[in-house]
Formats: structure tokens, sequence, C-alpha cells
């Protein structure tokens, strides 16, 4: 038997076994051309995250022609690849990950490949065969951790510290993202090639409490601590509260028994005041405005045009403190951002 299928205006139809029309809706022209983006997010463990986020969902609404399925891994790599995996039975045209750390995805990046859908990574990197992704978006964490090493040394100089004065804790990141890896190559070299110390080296994980926690443990451990390398903001508000809890002031004279902070991202005005007011010395910003440049990949790749493996975004030095105007590393000069 052949069911008259009467085409009603914007849908058509069929018939339930009752004989009632059901109307399937028709894409409207929008749904058809929107392009499906699976987006996963490793956690929302800091401000900076918070504000990748934001960059990321307000770049695929449907006024620019997408559809986001946004999920938030929680820093488990375990919950990525779930959500990795249910992007793919769900037939996303793209995936977006941010992963926690490096390690480890072979295995969906390959489930994708053979499901024929392109991965675009954002932000920290994987240890991956580079055909299991389109292309990456993020930051050069080394330079960043380069840049501000340099305006330690000549901050620390310009205030007639020698660099075996240095006594510096560092509070690093998430053990194994690309991030924490770049901060902490590019100290461990300037610890070398300066002549620094480092009095101690723990994960803050990226966060406040963690910092905090770390921060205290070794104000009981050490009284000789005068420069505190966090690498992120997160942490440095964490390892503040220590510091002033133990009776410490974290500030610029570090010749006069300050604890120098120093730190990286720089997004928020909360953390520009408190580097403003000299707790923290120097910022090196992290740029979490990944989204309208992810975007811009998606629309070349659509149209058929190849694009940058490897793609960087812009980024400065900020501090309020004026004794350091510019940094130079390869040969590249480096303005400070003055910020008041
Ligand atoms: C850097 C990013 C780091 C930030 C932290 O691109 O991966 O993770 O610096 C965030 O604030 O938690």
């Amino acid at each position: 038997m052949i069911l008259s299928l009467p085409v009603f205006s914007g849908g058509c139809a069929d018939r339930t076994d009752s004989g009632t029309p059901v109307v399937f809706e028709e894409e409207t022209e929008s749904e058809k051309e929107q392009i499906t983006i699976g987006f996963s997010q490793l956690g929302a463990e800091s401000d900076w995250r918070s504000a990748n986020t934001d960059s990321m969902l307000s770049s695929f609404t449907d006024e620019y022609g997408y559809s986001l399925i946004y999920e938030n891994g929680q820093q488990k790599q375990s919950y990525q690849i779930t959500e990795l995996r249910s992007f793919i039975q769900q037939e996303v045209d793209y995936i977006l990950l941010a992963p926690v750390t490096e390690s480890g995805w072979d295995g969906v990046l390959e489930e994708a490949a053979e499901a024929e859908i392109p991965v675009i990574l954002v932000d920290r990197r994987v240890d991956a065969d580079k055909s299991l992704y389109s292309c990456w978006l993020g930051s050069d964490f080394e330079l960043e951790s380069r840049k501000l090493c340099e305006w330690v040394d000549a901050y620390t100089r310009a205030r007639g510290m020698e660099p075996s004065d240095l006594n510096i804790i560092h509070i690093q990141g998430t053990m194994g993202s690309t991030a924490q890896m770049g901060r902490s190559r590019g100290l461990a070299n300037a610890v070398r090639e300066k002549g620094w110390n480092i009095l101690g080296q723990m994960s803050g994980d990226f966060t406040e409490t963690k910092g905090r926690e770390v921060m205290t443990a070794y104000l009981k451990r050490f009284d000789n601590i005068n420069v505190v390398y966090c690498e992120n903001d997160n942490e440095a508000i964490g390892a503040i509260q220590a510091i002033e809890s133990a009776g410490r002031t974290a500030g610029p004279d570090i010749d006069k028994g300050d604890i120098l902070v120093v730190s990286f991202d720089g997004v928020t005005e909360d953390i520009l005041s408190v580097a403003a007011s000299g707790k923290i010395a120097a910022i090196a910003e992290c740029n979490p405005q990944h989204g309208p440049k992810v975007r811009a990949l998606i629309e070349a790749l659509e149209a058929g045009e190849s694009v940058e493996k490897f793609n960087y975004v812009d980024e400065r030095i900020f501090s309020a403190l004026p004794e350091v105007t510019e940094v130079t590393v390869d040969g590249v000069v480096y303005p400070i951002e003055r910020i008041e």
C-alpha cells in the first residue's frame, strides 16, 4: 500500500497506525547549512579557562551558522575521551578539543579519523601523530616563560640584586599539560643560564586552593624565599594569601624583604588590579580569546583552503613596576604593557 504523503507547508507528513498525520519538520534553510561542532573543554579550573570557554561559546552560535555541543571534561581525560566518542556517534562536522594533558589521545583521535571528522586542537597540545588533527591554535608557552624570566632578571638587577640572591619557589600547573611543560622548561633554562636558586617545585594544578596549600607548606620550610613563580594567576592569588597569612609581604621591594610574585594569564580586571598594586609584580599574558580565530580556521577549511598546522595568538607582558620597559628574547623586543 502506498501511503499518500500530503506535504504540509513547511513539512512532509507520514501517518501513525491510527491515521493521524505526523508532520516531520523540514530542515529550515539555516539548519540545512549549520555546521555542527562538538567542543570538549578540559575544565573550569581557572579564570583563564572561563574566559576561553566564553570566547568559544560566543563564536559558534546559530547566528554564525553553527550548532555547538559543549562538554566540560572536569580536568579528567577519561571524561573528554567519552565526550569525543559521543561527538563521533552524533556525526558532528568538527571536533574541537582542549586537551587536559598531552598523552593518551591516539586511540580516540584515530576513531575520529576513521569517522572522517576533522579535529581542531585548542590551547594545549597532544602527543599524537600530527595527521590525526587538522590544526592547533594556542600560545607559545615557553616563549611566555622566557619573556617573564627576562623581566625577573632585569627587574631584580635593577633593584641591586645578584642572580645568586634569588631563592625561588616554583608552583607548577597541571603536570603533563603543554602550558605546564613550556612554563617549567622556560624557568629551568633561566635558572641554569642565570644562576638562580630553586628552593622548591610542586604542582598547584592551576588552582587557587592548591597554590595556597603549596605556598603554605614551603613558607614553613624556608625563611629565605624571595621569588614565587606561579604558572597561572589563580595559583598566584592562593600563594599571596599564604604569604600574607605567614606575616610576609608579596610586593615589589624584593631588596627590602618582599616576596616577588610573578605569574601567567592576565585575563581579568581583578587580576590586573592585583598586579597594579604590585602584589603580582609581572604577568606574562596568556591570551584566551581563541573563538574567532578557530572559527576563521573552520571557515577556511570549509572553503577548501589549506591552513597552518600550528597557529599562535599574540601575547604581552603586564607590570605596574617602571624599572623594566621591555625585554628581548631571541632578538625580538617585547615592550612591557604598563598597568596602573
Ligand atoms: C594556558 C592554559 C592554562 C592557563 C591556566 O593556555 O592551558 O590552563 O594558563 C589554565 O590558567 O588553567
